[in-house]
């Protein structure tokens, strides 16, 4: 066996000696090194990059960064007064070592501590990260058999095939009676379950689309091993397909109306796809689902616009499913999605529409370019606020301000900038006013809180991409240094990255072959004060940015999700794509 065999073998170690306690250890994952004192980056870092830890009050004044090998000190710098963060209730110190820029392997070292996790600086640090996370994707895809070629250990059978889908009472029409069979195969299974949910399909797409629309160089260099890598479409785009084809097949084509979801009456044991071989059911037509799959066609009608060789007449499919769903909505304004008492899977409903009408507007008319939709964007656009499934208005704004200067001359180029500017420019002033150096406050930490904090640098990311402002770009590294370590729970945060991270995610396919770590890449959804699962451990702690566990049960905590994945590969990219080089650091 090669030495790095050997390495990768060892490094699995913690994995397997944990595995008897699969979800009922909340200490999980813990590992020989004490993550939890000096709080960091466990990735790595940018050479140009801002470098942050934070640590808790001890008596030293200064810190230093060692050689991970050998312990030489290439680095001391002074240790900030200790602060008070409120989520977490925590006195914190502060290291900022940005001025650190030669690539190598270090730990911080800090008298009266035990030395940090190790982390990197090298100029593609997110580089392995980003593919993971892309690759997730793949790992949940509905209808097809992951072969050991793409999928190495975690290679599976076919499930789901959704080639004969029941038409529920509550999507029942004149075309489609109750029980009528419908195809609609592909798609990723939304999260740890195996449902296909169009609302939260169309943030996740929209965000990928969105990354390889602002990154286009990046996601082209990119092999994911995919069955489709090198068919002449940039991987991530190959990827995105596999959920919109399936997208397209939840839309009625008698009225062009959406299906909120095709699903399972209620919610499997922790068993594999192909164990998993109940009904399945595609459910009530619904605006939001409708207008998020018309601004996600129209979206990527122009994004596979160039792509007519490979993928013929798609583009034009797309934009025409898109306006067909769009007139649909206009004639049904007010259809808001409401479980029927039969099906107990997840809800994603929402009754607040303005945002939904907002964003299928804006995309259709970025697309288009009809002046309509710019004025049908302009009736119902509403505050700009960070993106979620809900709440999808800024997803709008970004498109704008993406595309501003091909707009037509009725665009307000001036409004865009400045929604965009002034969203980022509160999220960085959180930041810089922060003992903790990050955006997230006591109401961040929700459902997926991990998410809420990337989609803040993402909205902070296109402040900066509009702005320039280096602040901007920092604070948007401090979410993404929260989500990979700098975390007040000491955990990396996404599955297979950093010194500890969690090993029994809420997945049921990881969780149904605990023989094996869990499928890596995944971000899991993170503290969250408000959950109510029924987990036999308890919690560690209730304080708004500790309430986790690394355990199968905790759906509210250690789930995983599509839409929480999305801007993990977003940012990823988007701060190895934007950060400029070390010599145009300022000392
Ligand atoms: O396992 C389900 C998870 O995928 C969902 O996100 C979550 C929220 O809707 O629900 C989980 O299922 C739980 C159910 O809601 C309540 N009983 C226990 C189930 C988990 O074991
Ligand atoms: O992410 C969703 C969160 O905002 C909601 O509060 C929660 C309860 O309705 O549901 C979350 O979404 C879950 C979905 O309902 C079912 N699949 C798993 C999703 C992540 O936990």
């Amino acid at each position: 066996m090669s030495i790095p065999k050997i390495l990768a073998r060892l490094a699995l170690l913690p994995a397997l000696l944990t595995l008897q306690s699969c979800g009922h250890a909340p200490t999980a994952g813990a590992t020989a090194v004490d993550t939890t004192a000096i709080q960091l980056n466990q990735v790595g870092y940018l050479p140009g990059g801002g470098k942050w830890a934070a640590l808790p009050e001890v008596a030293a004044d200064s810190f230093a960064v060692v050689d991970a090998a050998t312990g030489r000190e290439v680095w001391r710098g002074p240790l900030q007064p200790a602060r008070t963060w409120e989520p977490a209730q925590q006195k914190l110190r502060l290291a900022d070592f940005s001025a650190v820029s030669e690539p190598g392997r270090y730990r911080l070292q800090v008298a009266g501590l035990p030395p940090s996790a190790p982390f990197v600086i090298a100029a593609d640090a997110y580089a392995a990260l980003n593919a993971a996370a892309l690759k997730f994707y793949y790992f949940n895809r509905a209808s097809v058999a992951l072969a050991p070629a793409h999928a190495g250990i975690w290679a599976r059978p076919a499930g789901h095939p959704d080639d004969r889908v029941l038409v529920h009472a509550s999507a029942a029409g004149p075309g489609r009676p109750e029980g009528t069979v419908i195809s609609a195969p592909k798609g990723w299974y939304d999260a740890g379950d195996y449902n296909k949910y169009i609302v939260n399909s169309g943030i996740t797409v929209y965000t990928l689309l969105a990354a390889y629309e602002h990154f286009p160089a990046y996601f082209k260099a990119q092999n994911l091993n995919i069955p489709e890598s090198g068919n002449g479409l940039p991987d991530v785009l190959s990827e995105a397909l596999w959920n919109l084809e399936w997208m397209l097949a939840m839309q009625d084509p008698a009225d062009g109306g959406v299906y909120h979801k095709l699903t399972d009456k209620g919610f499997d044991g922790i068993v594999m796809p192909h164990q998993a071989r109940h009904d399945r059911y595609v459910v009530m037509k619904a605006t939001a689902a409708t207008l998020d799959f018309a601004a996600v066609m129209a979206q990527a009608s122009r994004v596979l616009a160039p792509f007519e060789a490979q993928r013929p007449g798609l583009s034009a499919r797309m934009l025409a499913a898109s306006q067909r769903a769009w007139d649909w909505a206009q004639a049904h304004p007010e259809v808001i999605y409401r479980q029927a008492p039969d099906i107990h899977t997840g809800g994603y409903d929402d009754s607040k529409l303005a945002d939904e009408f907002a964003w299928a507007a804006a995309e259709l008319y970025v697309t288009t370019r009809d002046e309509r939709y710019w004025r049908s964007f302009r009736q119902t656009a509403p505050r700009i606020e960070v993106p979620g499934w809900p709440d999808v208005g800024a997803l709008a704004w970004i498109s704008l301000a993406q595309h501003r200067e091909r707009l037509t001359a009725a665009a307000d180029r001036q409004l865009i900038e400045t929604q965009i500017r002034t969203l980022a420019d509160g999220f960085a002033s959180r930041w810089e006013a922060s003992p903790y150096r990050v955006a997230m406050q006591t109401q961040d930490f929700i459902w997926g809180s991990n998410a809420v904090a990337l989609n803040q640098a993402l909205m902070l990311i296109q402040g900066y991409r509009v702005s320039g402002e280096r602040r901007m770009l920092d604070a948007a590294q401090s979410a993404l240094d929260f989500v990979l370590g700098r975390h007040p729970t000491g955990y990396a945060m996404v599955t297979g990255f950093g010194t500890r991270s969690p090993l029994h995610p809420h997945h049921r396919p990881s969780g149904a072959m605990p023989q094996q770590p869990p499928v890596p890449g995944m971000i899991v959804g993170g503290p969250n004060p408000g959950s109510g699962d029924d987990c036999p451990t308890p919690y560690p702690s209730k304080l708004p940015a500790k309430a986790f566990q690394d355990a199968l049960c905790s759906y509210t905590t250690n789930e995983i999700a599509i839409n929480w994945n999305a801007p993990l590969v977003y940012v990823s990219a988007a701060l190895q794509s934007l950060t400029p080089d070390v010599s145009q650091r300022k000392p």
